[in-house]
């Protein structure tokens, strides 16, 4: 019997061979792409979707489809790739002919449902060209479901990418037959959070444990199989767990896991194909058995790990982790009284979650290195998975009990670990002494906003001015004729009225933002017409939370003894910032306002230490106490305002931090830490308002403690994470600089720190030198 070549290729693409063993002419000048379907690469190999008759006659022929499917293809890809380039997705139209589109590709596959080329262009369809969130028609659900073998059929509509739409075809076959574990395992690799991937894997282990159809189930893709499920609970940190998991394997499997074989397996599980991966989990194991006390396991299992060959050592950083990694554990089986500063900060720099990370983390408890451990287990809580899956229906109940379970036990266990973490922060905080001032910063947060102006709307026959950017300038320039206004002033408005005088500027001194708004507002005020001005006064109002001051006002600003300052509404959305920070646009706007601002308000400093009222709010330091850590420098001069001075020499630490502030955040800033042999002059009681601390404010986290001894020339405030915190919850969005660790080894001459400014971050060693110096050396650093 002769058969032609379009029999031939429809005959393959039935028995799911197309693509793979016959490359026709056409084949070879188009080749296939992973990353598309066959329809669209021929249709881009071919001219485009511009001819859909042609394009038909083309799958036609490669397809080896009827003439109706072929054109109906044709014209669904066009139509697709019309509305991709046209219309936005939230556009009532959109959905409209997203669905006459999809009922296209139903047709198809109602026609042909078992041409598993047709599956494929459905599958890519509903994997991507459908959008990620929206759910399938019922009609194709009910299709899937009634079809003679629902199995094969969602296991090839599944094929393509990950969408509430392949969720929900793999459940509406799920629902009618739950045997397939390769279906479980396709349930697991769709979603993203932990419990429901740990219950799909769990069914699919089950099912193959009872075995498909009677059949003997490969070794390899059953290892393949329950590595993923022990990869992903030692992944999250279910310790005991996965080792019975891993103990309740047969006997072949759990032999091939302990052998650590690897690469890649290729199977067939209950008449569906199997691809997966067989990794080596004996260290991740080892670990388990070391964090549940069993020393003896741990030590069988690292027995069989070869070493991390040397030539790769100090090359590819993913051999240097595995390295540190495999130490780690060898530490923990043969104790040592040799410091493991090296061997812990260095196994720091692995960013990968899960058991090795846990098990450092406890290493370090061990060792008397609590601020390590603090730091693991903070990266642990915080980079926790908080994805919400929930699969729509098909999900037997048993399946989603033990997915509820499990998330009960993520919970929990996060919860031990987060508790686990402020008990080692606490005994690495003792190691750089007490911290009088937590308790009043608390207080100080928790009080509710000092002032709030009034904000009123502008006097009948004055509406606001709105001339071009360029105008703006050329009369911002005219308002402070004859004015002499410091240096750097961010002016946005100035006005004189006889010999007195007004100006209002923009300064991020107290309100680091970054790129996120120029700060807050500042006002300075003259009684010599701009020649002089007095201290400069902190408004509390931030740029665009929510008030923006205009430039341009047909309002006279003085007004008395209050200030006029017309605002229009601009509120910052801060659940939008990214980083860099592009394109802000405002949650809410309105014109035609203005705040009235009693000038005494701005002036008021209840306690008389040269700060005030509205800048103590901001600094975090006491309104009513002149001196709020005690130390006997007045707020108003005290750089550290809520750390205490200790009167001594600089100790090792304090140069060290002293080394790291200068080298590695600002060069600017190596002259605001000086050593004070002798101790410091004491500066006492601010006169006449006028304050010596420079306004430009540092904001830091890290340990209030190491501080104590420094003397720095511009003011530095220093928070708590937790303090942090609620400052941003009370006046917005700000970015101090962060101290994630600051960890000196045994001999207290080497230090190790990891920084982080929001937008930057990184890592820095430093190091005593023989002359009592230190020296700041940069090891890791990232930048967004
Ligand atoms: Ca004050
Ligand atoms: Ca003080």
């Amino acid at each position: 019997m002769r058969i032609s070549r379009l029999h031939a290729l429809a005959l393959a693409g039935l028995l799911g061979l197309a693509g793979t063993g016959t490359a026709s002419a056409a084949d070879k000048a188009c080749p296939e792409d992973l990353y598309e379907s066959r329809a669209v690469q021929l249709a881009k190999c071919n001219g485009g979707f511009d001819d859909p008759q042609r394009l038909a006659r083309i799958y036609s022929r490669e397809l080896g489809l009827s003439a109706e499917a072929a054109a109906r293809l044709a014209g669904a890809l066009a139509a697709s790739k019309a509305l991709a380039e046209k219309r936005s997705q939230d556009d009532p139209a959109f959905e409209t002919e997203i669905r006459r589109i999809e009922s296209e590709f139903i047709f198809l596959l109602n026609q042909a449902p078992d041409d598993p080329r047709i599956a494929d262009e459905v599958s890519w369809f509903y994997g991507e060209g459908l959008g990620g969130s929206r759910a399938p028609s019922p009609a194709l659900l009910d299709l899937v479901a009634r079809s003679a073998d629902p199995v094969r059929l969602a296991a090839r509509l599944t094929k393509h990418g990950n969408s509430r739409a392949t969720e929900e075809i793999l459940f509406a076959a799920l629902a009618v037959r739950p045997e397939p574990a390769v279906l479980w395992r396709r349930a697991a690799q769709l979603a993203y959070d932990p419990p429901w991937k740990i219950a799909f894997l769990e069914e699919a282990s089950r099912r193959i444990a009872a075995g498909e159809a009677g059949r003997p189930v490969s070794t390899a893709a059953a290892t393949a199989l329950a590595e993923e499920l022990l990869a992903e609970q030692l992944g999250v940190g279910l310790v005991p767990q996965a080792l019975a998991a891993f103990q309740s394997l047969p006997p072949a499997v759990r032999s091939r896991i302990e052998q650590g074989s690897e690469g890649e397996v290729k199977a067939e599980v209950g008449g569906l194909p199997f691809e997966g991966w067989l990794l080596d989990l004996r260290r991740q194991l080892a670990a388990a058995y070391l964090l549940t006390g069993d020393a003896r396991a741990a030590a069988r299992l690292m027995a069989t790990i070869a070493p991390v060959p040397k030539t790769r050592q100090g090359r590819a950083p993913e051999a240097r982790a595995e390295e540190l990694a495999q130490r780690v554990l060898e530490r923990w089986l043969h104790p040592s009284r040799k410091d493991p500063f090296n061997l812990l900060t260095g196994a720091l720099a692995d960013e990968r979650l899960g058991i090795g990370k846990l098990a450092l983390a406890r290493l370090a408890e061990r060792e008397r290195y609590p601020a390590v451990a603090a730091y693991c287990l903070d990266f642990l809580v915080r980079n926790k998975s908080e994805s919400s899956f929930e699969p729509a229906r098909g999900v037997p109940a048993r399946v989603r009990a033990a997915a509820e379970a499990m998330r009960g036990e993520i919970e929990k266990l996060y919860q031990s670990l987060a508790d686990e973490e402020s008990a080692d922060r606490e005994a690495a905080r003792t190691a750089f002494g007490p911290d009088p001032a937590g308790a009043t910063v608390a207080r100080l947060l928790r009080a509710p906003a000092a002032v709030r102006f009034a904000e009123r709307p502008l006097p009948d026959g004055i509406a606001p001015v709105e001339p071009p950017r360029e105008e703006v300038e050329q009369r911002q320039q005219t308002m402070v004729a004859g004015m002499e206004l410091p240096a750097g002033f961010g002016l946005v408005r100035a006005e004189r009225q006889g010999d007195r005088a007004v100006a209002i500027g923009e300064s991020q001194d107290y309100d680091p933002v970054g790129e996120v708004s120029s700060g807050a507002y500042w006002v300075l005020l003259s009684s010599d017409g701009g020649r002089t001005w007095g201290p400069p006064l902190y408004t509390g109002l931030r740029v665009n939370q929510p008030y923006v001051a205009r430039a341009l006002s047909r309002l006279p600003l003085l007004a008395g003894d209050h200030l006029q300052v017309e605002v229009e509404i601009a509120e910052l959305d801060a659940s939008k910032i990214v980083f860099p920070p592009v394109l802000l646009t405002p949650k809410r706007t309105a014109k035609g306002l203005y705040l009235d601002i009693p000038l005494d308000l701005l002036r008021k400093d209840t306690d008389g230490d040269g700060l005030t009222d509205l800048a103590e709010e901001r600094l975090m330091t006491d309104p009513e106490s002149r001196d709020t850590d005690g130390d006997g420098l007045e707020d108003g001069v005290d750089p550290l305002p809520n750390v205490p001075f200790r009167r001594e020499a600089p100790s090792a630490s304090t140069r060290a931090l002293a080394a790291f502030l200068g080298e590695t955040w600002n060069v600017d800033r190596a002259a605001i830490i000086e050593g004070i042999p002798a101790g410091p002059r004491v500066l006492c009681c601010a006169k006449g308002g006028v304050r010596t601390v420079d306004e430009k404010t540092l904001f830091l986290i890290a340990d209030r403690g190491l501080f104590a001894a420094l003397q720095p020339t511009g003011r530095v405030v220093v928070l708590t994470p937790e303090e942090a915190g609620a400052a941003l919850q009370k006046f917005g969005p700000f970015f101090p600089q962060q101290l994630e660790l600051f960890v000196f080894d045994r001999s207290g001459r080497r230090a190790y720190v990891i920084w982080n400014a929001s937008w930057q971050g990184g890592q820095t060693l430093l190091e005593e030198q023989p002359d009592g110096t230190w020296k700041a050396r940069a090891t890791g650093g990232w930048i967004t």
